[in-house]
């Protein structure tokens, strides 16, 4: 069995003691502000990954079957920019792994060289993936990195003089905002060596009508997805929400270009969580604001790119032009 290489420098990797007063400190935070938010990244517990991993199988939820055809057609212009030398191929949270596995295969197929190296923040879901491809491809060489991806991304470039291949999909990007992005891109370009690639998922700019069924699935899973953050606050926090008086609400903003979620308070009441010693009182219909999804269009993502020291040397579409895998080189 392939083990995990746990990547401590700094101690930046944190113990469940830090991840919980970390969510403590920000539900506190977030839920005393006047305009009440709680961040997305808080959504993927246990419970949580379990109904994103859903989401990406529903139709309403274009994203994945955008992003599974556009890299099943171009796998083979992919494999292309790598054949010649080994290399490593990185993967910033893989999850299942399942749209990287159409690329590791044409890889195979083309007998190029190279390693495969996930690397994500949660144990749990790497040990998961690292027993599925023990069984389902022991020929390919894994290491895989715990630790958050810009730390697991410095030991893996100053551990292998190999060019890299990076994998940020499933338009991941989205959900930092504009001046976090800048700061992600800043760090990656200074973590990566001259002429490695990065292939990164964004969702297009598309028919309203289209992003908000994608956010409002007719099946109800992405508000239970969005629900999951209250019952979090009261397994973890021993909050006492009742879920049955809140909605789930997405829209639109035209002006940032952003899918936004609500939770809104269907009427007045006041919620306890223990942990904190706090109640939190709700008017009717008040929302607490949940996630952004941005959305991009070509001009974006290049002026996003350049501004960062990166050259777009590709950008793949799907045929509806609903998403976009672009493939930049770092230019140092
Ligand atoms: C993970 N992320 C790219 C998803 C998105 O589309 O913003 C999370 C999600 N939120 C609602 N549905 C899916």
């Amino acid at each position: 069995m392939t083990t995990v290489l746990e990547i401590q420098d700094n101690c930046q990797i944190k113990s469940q003691h830090d991840e919980k007063s970390e969510f403590k400190k920000d539900v506190q935070a977030g839920l005393s502000k006047q305009q009440k938010q709680l961040t997305s990244k808080y959504f993927y517990d246990a419970r949580g990954s379990e109904l994103f991993n859903k989401i990406t199988t529903i139709p309403d939820y274009y994203l994945t079957q955008s992003e599974c055809e556009i890299l099943h057609t171009n796998k083979n212009k992919i494999s292309e920019f790598m054949a010649g030398e080994a290399f490593n191929l990185v993967e910033l949270g893989p999850g299942d792994a399942s749209k990287t596995q159409i690329i590791m295969q044409q890889f195979l197929n083309d007998n190029l060289t190279f390693r495969y190296t996930p690397i994500d923040i949660s144990l749990k879901s790497l040990t998961m993936l690292m027993q599925r491809f023990d069984r389902e491809f022991s020929n390919i060489n894994i290491t895989p990195i715990h630790a958050d991806y810009l730390q697991g991304l410095t030991w893996q470039s100053d551990h292998s003089h190999r060019r890299n291949i990076v994998l940020f999909l499933g338009s991941s990007i989205g959900n930092f905002g504009p001046e976090a992005t800048n700061m992600f891109f800043k760090n990656l370009w200074d973590i990566l060596h001259q002429d490695d690639l990065l292939l990164i998922g964004f969702d297009l700019k598309k028919d309203i009508s289209v992003l908000l069924r994608a956010y409002n699935d007719s099946l109800g899973i992405t508000r239970d997805f969005n629900l999951n953050l209250l019952l979090r606050i009261n397994r973890e926090l021993g909050g006492n929400f009742d879920i049955n008086k809140f909605n789930h609400y997405a829209t639109y903003n035209v002006y940032t270009n952003a899918m936004e979620s609500y939770l809104l308070s269907k009427q007045q009441q006041s919620v306890e969580i223990e942990s904190l010693q706090t109640k939190i009182v709700f008017e009717a219909y008040e929302p607490i604001h949940t996630e952004f999804s941005y959305k991009y269009d070509i001009n974006l993502i290049e002026n996003i790119a350049a501004a960062n020291g990166f050259r777009v040397v590709k950008n793949f579409k799907d045929r509806k032009d609903y998403f976009i895998n672009s493939l930049w080189r770092v230019e140092k």
